[in-house]
């Protein structure tokens, strides 16, 4: 059964063009309710360690610098199937190929700067929600 639980993170690019507003109304609008949340900058190890199963593609090291170059808003986000359905709120991870109406079409600016994390499954949902959040932040 899919789970109800995801993680999202609007990542540096969309924090720095004022976008946190937008994509909070946009995920609200979709109807997700947001269980835990909080503004704050990842560490180099943060990074490295959120992003390790990508540690040998190329990008990696671009993705960590991008990653950690400013503020970030991490999130856990509730509703049915929320996974997939969270998915498809952000559209594809190129903004080019991402569809209309999508949070990346809107406001990610390229492959590597793509506005929005969400978690790729719900064992992986699970994981990404204890590596940001103790159990005492979640409501
Ligand atoms: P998604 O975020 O859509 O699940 P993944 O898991 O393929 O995409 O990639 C993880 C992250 O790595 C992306 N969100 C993006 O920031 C970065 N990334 C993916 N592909 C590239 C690329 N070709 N060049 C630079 N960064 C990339």
């Amino acid at each position: 059964m899919a789970g109800n639980r995801t993680f999202t993170m609007i990542k540096p690019d969309a924090v720095s063009a004022n976008n946190i507003g937008n994509i909070l109304a946009m995920i609200e609008k979709a109807g997700f309710r947001i269980r835990a949340m909080k503004f704050t900058r990842l560490s180099r190890v943060d990074a490295e360690t959120f992003y390790a199963v990508h540690k040998e593609r190329p990008f990696f090291g671009e993705l960590v610098d991008y990653m950690i170059s400013g503020p970030i808003v991490a999130a856990i986000l509730e509703k049915d199937n929320a996974v997939e359905d969270f998915r498809k709120l952000i559209g594809a991870t190129d903004p080019a190929e991402a569809a209309e109406g999508t949070i990346r079409k809107l406001y990610a600016k390229s492959k590597a700067e793509n506005a929005v994390h969400g978690s790729d499954s719900d064992e992986n949902a699970e994981i990404e929600c204890s590596f940001h959040f103790a159990g005492r932040e979640i409501y």
